[in-house]
């Protein structure tokens, strides 16, 4: 039997090998984690008309989120209060009202039930349709991303990011304009765990110059020399790695954020005229921050690439398969045909069939399939590296790691996936936020 409260050790820094396999630790996961943390759901820029709407998923629930008359932002489940179909099987649009295939049940964009056909004559006009309402979600937005939540009880998506807002506006708020999302997004199903690719995206530097040596070695520019760990790169101080209260956490090389792009004329000159103006706005430690190569998951499953540009939700369907959503991220004050050699770079490196998208692919699955071994599966995972060489910082929020090549953020990440696989409701999640990371003991680090 797998113990749910023993499936990381903060301590030595393993994790159950029982965390990409088990049912029930899956099933767990949906309820804690998936049922009661903001979960990313689309960008504003989808959604700026009334009538607007887009369908996604929130671990397996089907969601419309929509731009109401109201101009408000509204979530709700895509399940008829009839007999439950879906009212909606389009991606996006733009419509007055839902209406469901099956018996033709009428939903506004607010998830209200306004029509029903036959109501007068079959339903004597006594259906209730004050309470057939379609089941809303909590729904906000941060800098424009928009976020859903299933628990009322969770803290605002604000506070949930934490210090991990005062990162993301590095780019979300940068110069003034702050950034978007080109979609519609890329789709594709991925045989593997939904933790494997979140992990990698926290915290996972080390595998760059090896996973992806050919890919690197064939762009050449300042990553180049990441191909095959050469000796002559300074690795001990690329850049660094943090986490942050909720799980939340980067690694970046510094320097290193048009790196990736081949053709990177125009993003080169934006850069250099926009990194003085960051400096200006939100200070010289997030400029720098600002000129950095980041890989990041926000979580517990929506990950990106900042400087390479791609942002991806991993959507779980069950403990052995995932759908992954990406679209490209665009600094709203580039010109376009900077915005299109972004999104061409993006989708070449880590689209859908992305020459470094598909170096990783064969590691996710391997790493979540191998573990089908009764006897495999016994055992742990080791996430030590860079442990103890790292603390508080006097510039960066939350637990700061010593290099871009450590474990830092994904004990990080395991750490609050621990804590809430464990936690029966959010208080008991608030009642350590004085003491969650004890868990890194030299906090003097720097
Ligand atoms: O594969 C990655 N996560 C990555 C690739 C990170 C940084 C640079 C290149
Ligand atoms: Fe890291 Fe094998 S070397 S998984
Ligand atoms: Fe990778």
């Amino acid at each position: 039997m797998v113990d749910i409260n023993k499936l990381v050790d903060t301590k030595a820094s393993t994790q159950s090998k029982e965390v990409f396999w088990d049912q029930e630790v899956y099933d767990r996961e949906i309820k804690n984690i998936f049922g009661r943390s903001w979960l990313f759901l689309t960008h504003e820029c989808m959604l700026e008309k009334k009538g607007d709407f887009i369908t996604t998923k929130m671990a397996e629930d089907s969601v419309i989120v929509t731009r109401h008359t109201d101009g408000s932002l509204k979530a709700f489940v895509n399940s008829c209060t009839h007999r439950g179909n879906s009212i909606c099987s389009a991606d996006s649009g733009n419509t007055k009202s839902f209406v469901c295939n099956y018996h033709g049940w009428v939903f506004s964009t607010d998830g209200k039930l306004v029509d029903v056909p036959l109501r007068e004559k079959c339903y004597h006009d006594e259906l209730d349709r004050d309470s057939l309402s379609l089941k809303t979600i909590r729904v906000e937005s941060y800098r424009g991303f928009v976020f859903g939540c299933f628990d009322e009880t969770a803290p605002s998506l604000e506070d949930f990011l934490g210090d991990w807002g005062w990162y993301l506006d590095t780019w979300m708020v940068g110069a003034g304009e702050g950034a978007e999302l080109v979609g519609p997004p890329m789709k594709s199903i991925l045989k593997c765990n939904w933790k494997v690719p979140t992990e990698n995206f926290v915290g996972d530097g080390y595998h760059v110059g090896w996973t992806h040596a050919s890919a690197l070695h064939v762009l050449g520019g300042e990553l180049g020399g990441l191909a095959g760990n050469q000796a002559e790169m300074p690795f001990d101080e690329l850049g660094i790695q943090v986490t942050t209260r909720h799980g939340h956490g980067f690694g970046v090389i510094d320097n290193a954020a048009i790196a990736i792009h081949a053709k990177r004329d125009e993003y080169a000159k934006y850069m250099e005229e926009t990194i003085p103006k960051v400096a200006e706005n939100l200070g010289e430690p997030r400029a720098k921050l600002f000129n950095g190569h980041w890989n990041c998951s926000t979580f517990p499953n929506c990950s990106f690439l900042y400087g390479t540009n791609i942002f991806k939700v991993w959507h779980p369907r069950g403990p052995h398969e995932i759908e992954v959503w990406s679209w490209v991220i665009v600094h709203k004050d580039m010109s376009d045909e900077g915005k299109r050699e972004v999104v061409k770079q993006a989708v070449r490196s880590f689209g859908t069939a992305g020459t470094l998208e598909s170096d990783d692919g064969d590691n996710m699955v391997q790493s979540t399939h191998v573990n089908r071994g009764n006897y495999t599966r016994e055992g742990t995972m080791n996430s030590t590296m860079g442990q103890g060489y790292e603390g508080e910082h006097p510039d960066y929020p939350g637990i700061v790691g010593s290099s871009f090549i450590g474990e830092t953020s994904y004990r990080g990440f395991y750490r609050f996936y621990q804590e809430m696989m464990s936690a029966d409701s959010w208080d008991d999640i608030r009642a350590n936020d004085e003491h969650w990371a004890d868990c890194f003991p030299n906090k003097n680090y720097w």
